[in-house]
């Protein structure tokens, strides 16, 4: 084999040397660095090609070539590990910087929404039942004249309908008059005893006016055990009422009427100096007992029910009962 080819492959391996380094000193991405070392140092890189000359090379001549083409490949394989870690270390960098996040950054101000003065009034009798130990049932807006009235010992030609005029809706539907509906739904689903307290939208077709809205909000609670007596009703409204409207609270019960109790009372509390009409209730009337299959001769329960609106107005000396829906902010944000 010549000298010259042995010099040829020396300073090919010189030139790729310094092309190499200069090329891996200028890349300033990761990816280009990888396609350099493809590139240079791969399988069918320029080093293996030119070492693919070696073949004409004599016994002494090889050694000695293949000693210099380890120092190309080591020193082009420190070159790359060099640049590939400062490139790493530039990328994580810029990631950094990019996804700073300044606390020290004036924040975008978030008006507060709060609750509805309803709602909160809501909240705040149903937290009382349930501290006396009541389960919260809900039942459908829309209902039959069977759940509404019927199985609520008032039938069609029943006087007491008038008392609240009805929407009713096409294919023998009305918008529920008060949710007794859910308990009788709740009382057909479940053996006694129980103790639920049914919050929810009712409607009505009153003129509206400062007092009255065709909506409106009731809860009503249902008691159902062996014993439980009007003695018990007296107990459990008065211990709500005095967590309602504070300690000393002056409680008295009127006789009064409602289809679906007997008796029956109105419940009046002395609040800034008046008596105010606040509940109605009762002892389940043995009629709507048998209509959910219950016992009369076995179970007895007790009832009642409030406006929400009514204690949302007495709570907070509203004048209207209107306020509570036209949504003025001016107006909802003083609760
Ligand atoms: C009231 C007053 C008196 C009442 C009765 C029933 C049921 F389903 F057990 F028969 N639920 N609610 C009731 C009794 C409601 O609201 C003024």
């Amino acid at each position: 084999m010549t000298t010259s080819t042995l010099t040829q492959i020396e300073s090919d391996l010189q030139a790729l040397q310094q092309e190499a380094t200069g090329a891996i000193a200028t890349a300033t991405d990761l990816d280009t660095l990888e396609k350099l070392r493809v590139n240079y140092l791969g399988k069918k890189g320029q080093l293996s090609q030119i070492l693919r000359g070696m073949g004409k090379l004599s016994a002494e001549e090889r050694p000695k070539i293949g000693a210099i083409a380890n120092q190309v490949k080591e020193a082009l394989q420190g070159a790359l590990d060099t640049k590939l870690e400062t490139l790493q270390k530039a990328k994580i960098e810029a990631q950094l910087k990019a996804e700073t996040l300044d606390v020290t950054m004036p924040g975008v101000g978030r008006p507060l929404g709060k609750m509805h003065p309803l709602q909160s009034t809501i909240d705040r009798v149903l937290d009382i039942f349930v501290g006396l130990g009541y389960t919260v049932a809900e039942g459908p807006q829309i209902e039959t004249d069977y759940y509404n009235f019927e199985a609520l010992n008032t039938p069609a030609d029943h006087p007491a309908r008038d008392m609240q005029d009805t929407f009713y809706l096409p294919g023998d539907r009305l918008l529920r008059t008060h949710t007794s509906s859910v308990q009788i739904r709740h009382m057909e689903q479940n053996e006694p005893p129980l103790r639920i307290v049914a919050p929810g939208r009712v409607y009505r077709r009153d003129t509206v006016d400062a007092t009255h809205s065709a909506v409106f909000h009731q809860i009503e609670l249902l008691a159902i055990d062996k014993n439980l007596k009007f003695t018990d009703l007296k107990g459990t409204l008065k211990e709500f009422l005095r967590q309602m409207f504070g300690e000393d609270l002056e409680v008295t019960f009127r006789a009064s009427y409602f289809p679906f109790t007997e008796p029956s009372a109105e419940v009046d509390v002395k609040w800034q100096g008046k008596w105010l009409e606040v509940m109605g209730c009762g002892m389940v009337d043995p009629n709507v007992l048998k209509a959910v299959g219950y016992d009369p001769e076995v179970y007895t329960g007790f009832a009642a029910g409030l406006g929400v609106e009514r204690f949302a107005m007495v709570l907070h000396k509203l004048d209207d009962i209107r306020r509570l829906y036209n949504s003025d902010l001016r107006f909802l944000r003083q609760f």
